[in-house]
């Protein structure tokens, strides 16, 4: 399996409920490196460009007014198959369908609020990460 980088976003329910650190521990639990890490408060426009893949979509502009809602933590996680590790400790985007032990199914409030985003393919991952960090920023 290859070592891979993806795109991870704590999202504003968990900074507001101080899970930082409670989802760090999963993610690194689950082998994967947090090779770089900021908090920052998200811009609308940033939101929108971030998520602008789903802005025919009936619940875009909820979507966009939770992630700006409160500070976020944007992170660069790497480790074998990252992509694909990832999402597999987010858990379904419904936490009532997540299984147990996932990001989702322990923290989140609800499908709007689900604590956390991961990058969904290699593309998109990379995409995501150079919107977010310089190269100097990512220490592996
Ligand atoms: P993410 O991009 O945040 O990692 O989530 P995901 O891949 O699991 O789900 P995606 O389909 O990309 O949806 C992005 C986010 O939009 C919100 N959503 N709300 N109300 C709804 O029906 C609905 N569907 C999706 C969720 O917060 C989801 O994480
Ligand atoms: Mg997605």
């Amino acid at each position: 399996m290859a070592i891979e980088r993806t795109f991870s976003i704590l999202k504003p329910d968990a900074t507001r409920r101080n899970l930082t650190g409670a989802i760090n521990a999963l993610i690194e639990k689950a082998g994967l490196r947090i090779v770089a890490q900021k908090r920052v408060q998200m811009t609308r426009a940033q939101a929108e460009t971030f998520y602008a893949v789903h802005k025919e979509r009936p619940f875009f502009g909820e979507l966009v007014g939770t992630m700006i809602a409160g500070p976020v933590v944007v992170q660069v996680l790497e480790g074998e198959d990252a992509i694909k590790t990832y999402r597999g400790v987010l858990g379904a985007t419904d936490p009532a369908k997540a299984d147990p032990g996932t990001i989702r199914k322990e923290h989140a409030l609800s499908v709007g609020e689900n604590s956390a985003h991961g990058s969904d393919a290699l593309d998109t991952a990379a995409i995501e990460i150079a919107q977010w960090f310089s190269g100097n920023e990512i220490v592996g």
